[in-house]
């Protein structure tokens, strides 16, 4: 039976590409973020695929994040599969000089909206006793870097949520996994260094970083194993990068 996806953060990197690799395996999509030209744009383009139905919401607020799970039109309102992948890092400065802004926005973001997500689908995952959720997270929720220091601890923290959701779903029968990417070509950097393109684009030079295509084709071989496997946590890099800040460069 053909399955549905929701996708948080398809706008963009790595969410995008998992849109269109699950597009060609004839998953139905449900295509979340803010940025609504780009939601219009992936839904022209996967919709001679597959269905396509799109959210535009803040994942930081909760009341538009259930408002818009229970404004899915009947034909999507079974959800089978829950890509949990909105997120960013903001800054790269020392804990002594960081803003609390920044801190604000990856703790919000990539902690909170991904449990007010997460609330408002996994109810009727568990009704049903099945389901499966796929966690993005990084080797920044494994391993502390230099002046990552929040965004590494919003990491952690989805490692965390990984571990805890999979032992409370488990009864239920409901997988859930996490993704643990190091370094990708998104737009990743241009969030993070606000803009400054230059900065953005040495993150990904003098090396081959993964492309987002690589973790959605992992993201998609995650999801189509047969019902008695769960890939639980899975660690990937490219083959330049050692650990996250040990990267060999030409
Ligand atoms: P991008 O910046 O390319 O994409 C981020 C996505 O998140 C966009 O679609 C954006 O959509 C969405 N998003 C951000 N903030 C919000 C918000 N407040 N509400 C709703 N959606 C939001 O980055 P990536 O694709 O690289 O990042 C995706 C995930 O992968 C993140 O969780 C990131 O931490 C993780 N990751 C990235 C790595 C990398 O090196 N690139 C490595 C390891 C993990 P919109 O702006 O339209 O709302
Ligand atoms: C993104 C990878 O190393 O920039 O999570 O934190 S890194």
């Amino acid at each position: 039976m053909r399955k549905t996806a929701f996708i948080t953060g398809a706008t963009s990197g790595i969410g995008r590409e998992i849109a269109r690799e699950f597009a060609k395996h004839n998953i139905r999509l449900i295509l979340c973020g803010r940025r609504q030209e780009r939601l219009d744009e992936l839904q022209q383009e996967l919709s001679t695929h597959t269905e396509v139905h799109t959210l535009n919401f803040d994942v930081r607020d909760k009341e538009k994040v259930a408002a818009a799970v229970n404004s899915l039109p009947e034909n999507f309102q079974t959800i089978d599969i829950l890509i949990n992948n909105a997120g960013n890092a903001h800054g790269l400065d020392p804990i002594q000089t960081g803003s609390l802004d920044d801190w604000d926005a990856m703790l919000d973001i990539n902690v909170k909206g991904l449990l007010y997500v997460s609330k408002a689908i996994i109810p009727q995952m568990v009704a049903r006793n099945s389901g499966h959720i796929l966690n993005i997270g990084s080797t920044a929720g494994k391993e502390v870097y230099p002046n990552g220091n929040v965004y590494c601890a919003s990491k952690h923290a989805v490692d965390a949520l990984n571990q805890g959701m999979r032992i409370d779903l488990n009864t239920h029968g409901i997988r859930v996994g996490a993704i643990n990417p190091g370094l990708v070509a998104t737009e990743f950097s241009d969030v993070r260094f606000k803009g400054d393109e230059d900065r953005a684009e040495k993150v990904y030079q003098g090396y081959q970083p993964l492309t987002p295509q690589d973790v959605a084709e992992t993201a998609y071989f995650i999801i189509s194993r047969p019902p008695h496997v769960n890939i639980a946590d899975l660690t990937m890099m490219c083959t330049a990068q050692a650990s996250s800040t040990i990267v060999k460069k030409s």
